[in-house]
């Protein structure tokens, strides 16, 4: 349901489609139904803070290295309303999917559909030239960074104001999960990383690497009031991926 026709591709081919306002939309089916759909604002309400209860659980874990709640929860402190994250394609998208909320439209760039590794820092790079007086930062997977590192130099060329955050498991992490969840057993997917420090310095952009929890902020504070294009790494814990992302997810929906 909405104001543009669906644009039918491999992934997604809606079967049912009903195309103009919203809720102009569901008055009238409503009313075909005779009511049925009459709206309880109330329930809505109690969906929403439970929702918002459930994805602020875990947004001041203090564990190191850092777990996904908290470090999408001190993304979200450092970034304004109008600020933009433009993310890579790992399971970090997930949790920022499920637990970053967005104010203003367009400030979450991420793709979708053919979800291209490499994707995140060209175009965090692109909103940064758009928007040069909004924050704007990459948030990139290891391996997805190391699939385009070297526009870190295009970045500093062009002289842009970034910020580059790159979640350090040494492994491709979605993969991980994905072959948890498959039943299968953990194999294949780790990696040694480069000092990702040296590796921006040596770009001329400015690395930082986040050695305890309470740091993330304001690393984040201090290389957005510096300027210019900073990388950093920060070393994350995937092991809620498990509990929260299959174990709950299961008991909760029968889906998966
Ligand atoms: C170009 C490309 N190759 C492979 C994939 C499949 N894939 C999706 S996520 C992922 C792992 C991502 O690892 P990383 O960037 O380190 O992020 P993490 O999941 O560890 O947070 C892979 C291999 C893809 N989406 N795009």
């Amino acid at each position: 349901m909405n104001y543009k026709a669906a644009q039918v591709d491999q992934v997604y081919f809606p079967q049912i489609e009903v195309v103009g306002d919203i809720a102009q939309s569901i008055t009238r089916l409503g009313d075909i139904l005779g009511g049925a759909l009459e709206f309880d604002r109330s329930y809505y309400m109690r969906i929403k803070q439970e929702t918002d209860l459930h994805t602020s659980e875990g947004s001041d874990d203090a564990r190191f290295p850092i777990v996904p709640q908290r470090f999408v929860a001190d993304t979200r402190k450092v970034m304004g309303d109008q600020d933009i994250i433009a993310l890579d394609n790992g399971i970090y998208k997930i949790w920022y999917a499920r637990n970053y909320k967005a104010y203003q439209p367009n400030t979450i760039l991420l793709d979708n559909a053919l979800a291209t590794m490499g994707a995140g820092l060209p175009s965090a790079m692109m909103a940064s030239m758009l928007y040069p007086d909004r924050r704007v930062m990459a948030i990139c997977g290891d391996g997805g960074f190391m699939m385009n590192s070297q526009e870190v130099e295009t970045a500093v060329r062009l002289g842009l104001n970034l910020v580059i955050t790159v979640l350090d498991d040494s492994s491709y992490g979605m993969i991980r999960w994905k072959q948890a969840h498959a039943g299968f057993a953990d194999w294949g997917l780790e990696f040694n990383n480069p000092d990702f420090v040296q590796h921006a310095n040596s770009y001329g952009a400015t690395g930082h690497r986040v050695e305890r929890t309470e740091d993330l902020v304001p690393t984040f504070e201090k290389a957005f009031a510096a300027g210019g294009v900073h990388l950093v790494d920060v070393p994350v814990d995937y092991s809620e991926n498990q509990r929260v992302l299959i174990d709950e997810l299961a008991a909760k929906t029968c889906l998966i």
